[in-house]
């Protein structure tokens, strides 16, 4: 490696050890230097952008520092390393993440307002980083955020996806797609390492090596001739440890044509076929995969997962041989976290590389794979459990085809052992699915390669041993884990909601709490002073009229007759993917019967300006559905009419209002989940593997309507179920009624149901337009309301509904008393200690990756890389 030429580095030293002073002065340089020399902006031409990119620029700088640092001492002391190993990280913002860990929001608001801008106007120019569909990807954020805050030497790998989640519009009020173009105006966090390159292989065959081959030292018996070369290269992004010295890198895979592939293959002289080679290879990490449920069972996927797991694996080892540390022992300094099943490719990758490249024999290797995986399971949903067609596997990756029949081999013998005669066990647990056409299932795999495999709630636990993978749990019953979720505090309490953070730290006496949580139990003993309900009651409200100018900038902009919002009302959010089992179906029809029973009630009180004794709601919905999947459009189309409907009706408009906000992402989760008094959290149960928002409602304050499901459980026990809304049935009820359904027993729909129904089926959610076509009766909605009347519906919605009714009756009750309210508001902050993702994190740390904390000592200035 070519270490540069200078022998006497004092020098060098000497300079890089004065870091960025914190002082305004040094801070406006920086800014202006990077105006001047990075952006190449005049005084003239600076604008918010600039300003904001300028800042971000001096923010790394100051971040780079640390990441340098961190990254020389994990390389001195050579701790037992994690890796973690995700296909989505749903980012957010950065600024003022960074701005918080650092601990210098404050001297850079006040250096920023001397230059004539407001910081928080710089954060609402940054661009989300929208790398990941929903909680799965936010879950990897938060916990890289409390990796880092906690010194664990953790890195993350990732995907560099040119187009994230993609941007909705409401247009004819249904949803469309729109490519996001996150990276159009510049990504200034990120360094690109034009030098960290690795080739993946693509197609072509495998054939044995020859004896001259093994004569010449060739490490494998097999070879793997590729049709095609990717080239990966990283881009890091610094991770920062909110108030230590650690500060972690997120390594992000761009795929790129590889020049050394044009020249050997077989197009040479054919430009155009060049061209388009290039640009498949371009192609693997163009987009993320706008679906958060089902495999799409395109090649392209399975290319993009093994591209990944490549990259990363060949990095891991790479890193690891460069200590001179032997191979067998790779297992004892590095842990491999698969966040769920997308990059279980990586446990077949890396046997080849300890095969092929390295020469372990097969049983070490294996060996050696089993210690160092873990896999966490995210879904129960069949069809989220991924599985591949061999002959796509076949085509593509031959030689990791060939490994995993290998495994399989290997481990049915096992099986066969173990339980003898047995096989319609052998062919349930098999990796390979046999039928028509032969699939991988990569959850068996996944399983089958890892030492530990952890479900993310209990319940969810609970599901994945007794039901979904049974079997496997019969074998290995000590691989079998969960570790709830949980969410960072830093990001989604002190930074999104700084009103209530405050009266927290005043209450508290210290801001101690943002890292050392348990300190929130503390505000329960303070639950019942009044000062402090008054102070809790304040900050909502701030955060609600946040919300309010919110909407009125974006939604309401171009209304020409806007509801009015009232700050005292309530506000309920239901804020995640749009999908049946989520139930914002069962949401939206007990709105509309709500509508209906306030204009029963407008009947009999008419003349007044509000409908007294009722709780006024604002009503908010948020979330995407995936492009193809229709029924959860529907449901877009179903809230956004209902919306339109009641929003217009001058009778109810001053005690209902419903929203429907587009574009749901991390920064407006930031502004949603702070002003809500009460969120929803009511999938049909069994369903929902843990659930994350509902963590960070509560977090803030807010109740939760929810059902018996993921976190929802832990969640109630932690605070007291007398303190939340919970109804519906349980997973075992939901088993036993779908049971019955399936004996054609079928239900019949309550009557408020029916109700809305016949009032969905009598036109009155038909827009101008489709009245104008024509259209009568339920229109786009007659699935649904079909579905509804069949008495059988698969999500449960009707067999909930009455009991969802009466919870929501209850939480009108118990928002009319507010000091009864905010007192459970308090309760409930102080009841979440346990549902910080730094809580989780430490349980992985201990439990499954057994990684000590290796905290960086101050800075002492270093130059080397990693
Ligand atoms: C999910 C689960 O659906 C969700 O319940 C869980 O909280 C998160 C994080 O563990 O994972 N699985 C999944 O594929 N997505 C999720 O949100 N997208």
């Amino acid at each position: 490696e070519d270490k540069g030429s200078v022998d006497d580095t004092t020098k060098l030293w000497e300079i890089l050890s004065e870091y960025q002073p914190r002082t305004v002065e040094a801070i406006q340089k920086q800014i202006v230097t990077h105006i001047e020399y990075t952006l190449a902006r005049s005084r003239f031409t600076i604008d918010h952008h600039s300003a904001y990119m300028a800042t971000a620029y001096s923010v790394r700088d100051r971040l780079l520092e640390y990441f340098n640092d961190t990254q020389q001492y994990f390389n001195e002391v050579f701790p037992k390393r994690v890796y973690y190993l995700s296909i989505e990280y749903l980012l957010g913002r950065t600024l003022a993440n960074a701005l918080t860990s650092l601990n210098i929001s404050g001297v850079y608001r006040e250096s920023l307002r001397e230059l004539g801008f407001v910081l928080e106007d710089l954060y609402n120019q940054e661009q989300d980083a929208a790398l990941g569909n929903g909680g799965l990807g936010r879950l990897a954020a938060c916990y890289l955020d409390s990796a880092a805050a906690l010194d664990l030497p953790l890195w993350g790998y990732g995907l560099r996806y040119n187009y994230g989640m993609f941007t909705q519009s409401i247009i004819e009020e249904k949803q469309s797609e729109f490519p996001d173009f996150w990276l159009s105006r510049g990504f200034p966090w990120e360094i690109e390492r034009l030098d960290v390159v690795y080739a993946v292989n693509m197609y072509g065959f495998v054939r044995k090596a020859t004896p001259a081959e093994l004569e010449d030292g060739y490490k494998g018996k097999f070879v793997w001739e590729p049709d095609m070369e990717v080239l990966a290269v990283a881009y890091d992004l610094p991770i920062p440890g909110y108030k230590t010295n650690t500060t972690l890198n997120l390594r992000l895979w761009q795929s790129k044509p590889s020049h050394d592939f044009d020249l050997m293959s077989f197009n040479r002289g054919n430009y155009t076929a060049a061209i388009a080679l290039r640009q498949e290879c371009e192609n693997i990490t163009s987009v993320l995969y706008p679906d958060d449920s089902t495999p799409q069972g395109r090649e392209l996927r399975l290319k993009q997962q093994y591209f990944f797991a490549s990259a990363s694996l060949q990095d891991i080892v790479r890193r690891y041989r460069k200590s001179g540390r032997s191979l067998l022992e790779f297992g004892q300094y590095n842990a491999i976290q698969i966040n769920d099943t997308h990059p279980a490719v990586a446990i077949p990758e890396l046997m080849r590389i300890l095969l092929d490249e390295e020469g372990l024999p097969w049983g070490e290797a294996w060996a050696v794979c089993v210690q160092t995986f873990a896999y966490t399971n995210h879904t129960v949903l069949p069809e989220a459990l991924e599985t591949w067609p061999v002959p796509v596997m076949e085509k593509l990756l031959p030689r990791i085809m060939q490994i995993i029949f290998d495994i399989n081999c290997t481990f049915l013998s096992c099986v066969r052992k173990r339980f003898p005669g047995d096989e319609s066990r052998v062919e349930r647990v098999s990796i390979i699915a046999e039928g028509h056409t032969q699939l991988v299932r990569m959850a068996h795999l996944g399983i089958v390669g890892s030492h530990a495999v952890n479900a993310v709630a209990r319940l969810h636990g609970e599901i994945i041993q007794d039901r979904l993978f049974r079997d496997f749990y019969e074998m290995f019953p000590k691989r079998f884990t969960y570790v709830t979720n949980g969410v960072t505090p830093r990001r989604w309490l002190l930074e999104c909601n700084p009103y209530l953070s405050h009266v927290i730290t005043d209450t508290l006496g210290s801001e101690d709490w943002t890292k050392d949580i348990e300190q929130l139990c503390r505000l329960k003993d303070h639950a019942t002073s009044r000062k402090l309900q008054q102070q809790w009651l304040m900050a909502k409200r701030l955060a609600k009229e946040r919300l309010i100018l919110f909407l009125k900038t974006t939604q309401l902009k171009d209304d020409p007759n806007p509801p009015t919002l009232d700050p005292n009302a309530m506000f309920v959010v239901h804020i995640k993917r749009i999908h049946e089992y989520k139930r914002q179906l069962m949401n939206i029809l007990q709105v509309l019967l709500r509508y209906l029973r306030l204009k029963d009630y407008a009947e009999l009180v008419t003349g007044t300006e509000s409908i007294p004794h009722v709780v006024p709601r604002v009503i908010i919905f948020a979330g995407k559905a995936a492009p193809a999947y229709t029924r959860a459009k529907e449901i877009i189309q179903l809230i956004v009419s209902a919306a339109r409907l009641i929003n217009n009706d001058p009778v109810t408009r001053n005690s209902l209002v419903v929203f429907f906000v587009a574009d749901y992402n991390v920064s407006k989760a930031e502004i949603l989940i702070p002003a809500a008094d009460i969120s929803e959290h009511i999938s049909t149960a069994g369903m929902e593997a843990s659930g994350t928002s509902n963590m960070k409602f509560a977090l803030n304050g807010a109740n939760i309507i929810g059902t018996y499901d993921g976190a929802n459980i832990e969640i109630a026990e932690e605070v007291g179920k007398e303190k939340l809304f919970m109804f519906g049935a349980n997973a075992k009820e939901v088993e036993d009624v779908r049971a019955a359904y399936a004996r054609g027993e079928a239900e019949t729909i309550p009557t408020d149901l029916d109700r809305v129904i016949s009032f969905i089926e009598s036109g009155a959610l038909l827009s101008k337009e489709e009245r104008a076509r024509g259209i009568t009766g339920a229109g786009a909605y007659r699935a649904i309301c079909d579905e509804m009347r069949s008495g059988t519906d698969y999500w449960l919605v009707a067999h909930d509904f009455q009991s969802y009714i009466k919870a929501q009756a209850q939480a009108d009750r118990a928002f009319a008393n507010p000091k009864a309210w905010t007192e459970n508001s308090i309760n409930l902050t102080g009841g979440m200690a346990h549902f910080s993702s730094d809580r989780s994190v430490k349980e992985y740390a201990d439990r499954i990756w057994k990684v000590k904390p290796c905290p960086v000592p101050g800075q002492t200035g270093s130059i080397e890389e990693e």
